[in-house]
């Protein structure tokens, strides 16, 4: 199976925005490794994803975390940004580092804490305004650890009213993205565990409001692409949180664990009118590389989006459709494994080349000496992490 010129036309706009954090150090809750040359503003960090976009053309844009990325002026961050041919995209906002919010925030009993989680949730609304970024990711580590310890439904009416305001001060061109987490760091239960809860509460905010689907936020096992078809059906898939996982929430490069999942959650996005310039789902990575060099660790996780998204727009979707209408089982499977096996990596090495790219964007950032550079010269300071 070859990429033809249509399946390489839809990829020209494949564009996967790059977190922040993934530059900065980052890890387990045991050591946290440093990496030489690893950013300490936030000018450095999107200077590191930048280059990610010049050897692969896939990522044009770089999420913020608020208050890890704050800045005096975001004007000269935009055009820092823009200097180095990438655009600040989603703000993410923080409300799960302060001791205030040790038992919630915006589900927290006591109104003053509400609010303050509220008014952070504003300062990332001003952010947005002033950097034009759409999206802004909510996350939330509100939950409780034992039985009793909360009042569930409580805290889902005052979810409710917290993002009922926070939505009152959405821009007609942002939107309001909240992601779910089955567990962690809550383990009896939290706010916002899973996709139904996510939708109901963004169903009731508005149009503006949708669900973030991070692949890691789920139980083992949990059919994924299943909860992709349905939010695109339902109008409701905002954006994804790509990485991989083994066990928990590993944040490990996406594609790397399970590249038949990823295979099939692409499949079901783009059935689902899900890609392509007229979708509005934002793809994103949210990753964090504790022993694999930062740059290199996104270089290979945009490649991996890519070459599934190019395997999964090789589905014979005419001979699938007579196959399913056929009860052909087996025949139906074997139309999706063949597009699955297919080594789509020469073809997009080729293509690259077309477009002045190197074939391997993994060697030639290797080969550019950009590594070195920023071990030798980012010293002093400290260095950007999880948290930092
Ligand atoms: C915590 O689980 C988390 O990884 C969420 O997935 C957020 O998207 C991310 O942190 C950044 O806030
Ligand atoms: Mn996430
Ligand atoms: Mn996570």
């Amino acid at each position: 199976m070859t990429v033809n010129a249509e399946t390489l036309l839809l990829l020209e706009s494949q564009a996967i925005e790059l977190p922040s954090w993934a530059f900065g150090n980052s890890g387990t809750r045991f050591k946290v490794f440093g990496t030489p040359g690893t950013p300490r503003t936030p000018q450095e960090k999107i200077a590191d994803a930048a280059q990610v976009n010049q050897y692969t053309a896939l990522s044009p844009s770089v999420a913020l975390h608020i208050p890890w990325d704050k800045v005096e002026d975001y004007d000269a961050l935009g055009a820092f940004a823009e200097d180095h041919g990438v655009k600040l995209g989603t703000v993410n906002s923080n409300t799960f580092q302060d001791d205030v919010y040790k038992f919630g925030s915006l589900t927290h009993i006591d109104p003053k804490v509400r609010q303050r989680a509220i008014d952070h949730h504003f300062e990332c609304i001003d952010v947005m305004d002033q950097t034009g970024s759409r999206d802004l990711k909510v996350w939330l580590a509100d939950g409780t650890n034992y039985p009793g310890q909360g009042d569930i439904r409580g805290r889902q009416d005052r979810l409710a009213d917290s993002l009922a305001k926070i939505y009152d001060r959405v821009g007609a061109n942002q939107r309001l993205v909240l992601e779910y987490k089955f567990f962690e760091p809550a383990f009896y239960h939290t706010d916002v565990p899973d996709w139904g809860t996510s939708y109901s509460q963004v169903s009731a905010l508005g149009d503006r409001a949708m669900v973030c689907l991070d692949t890691g936020h789920h139980a083992p096992g949990t059919n994924i692409e299943f909860i992709v078809a349905q939010l695109l059906r339902l109008g409701k898939l905002g954006s994804f949180d790509f990485n991989s996982r083994f066990y928990a929430d590993d944040d490990l490069i996406v594609g790397a664990a399970d590249p038949f999942q990823l295979f099939r959650i692409l499949y079901e996005v783009i059935r689902g009118g899900g890609y392509g310039p007229d979708s509005t789902v934002a793809f994103m990575l949210d990753q964090c590389h504790n022993v694999e060099e930062k740059i290199p660790g996104q270089i290979r996780s945009v490649l991996n989006v890519q070459e599934m998204t190019a395997r999964a727009l090789l589905v014979d979707n005419e001979a699938l459709a007579t196959a399913q209408m056929n009860s052909d089982v087996l025949g139906a499977n074997a139309i999706m494994m063949d597009a699955f096996y297919a080594d789509v990596r020469p073809d997009l090495a080729a293509w690259r080349e077309s477009r002045g790219l190197a074939g391997d964007p993994m060697k030639a950032y290797a080969a550019s000496g950009y590594q070195e550079k920023i071990s030798a010269d980012r010293v002093g300071g400290t260095q950007a992490g999880w948290g930092a």
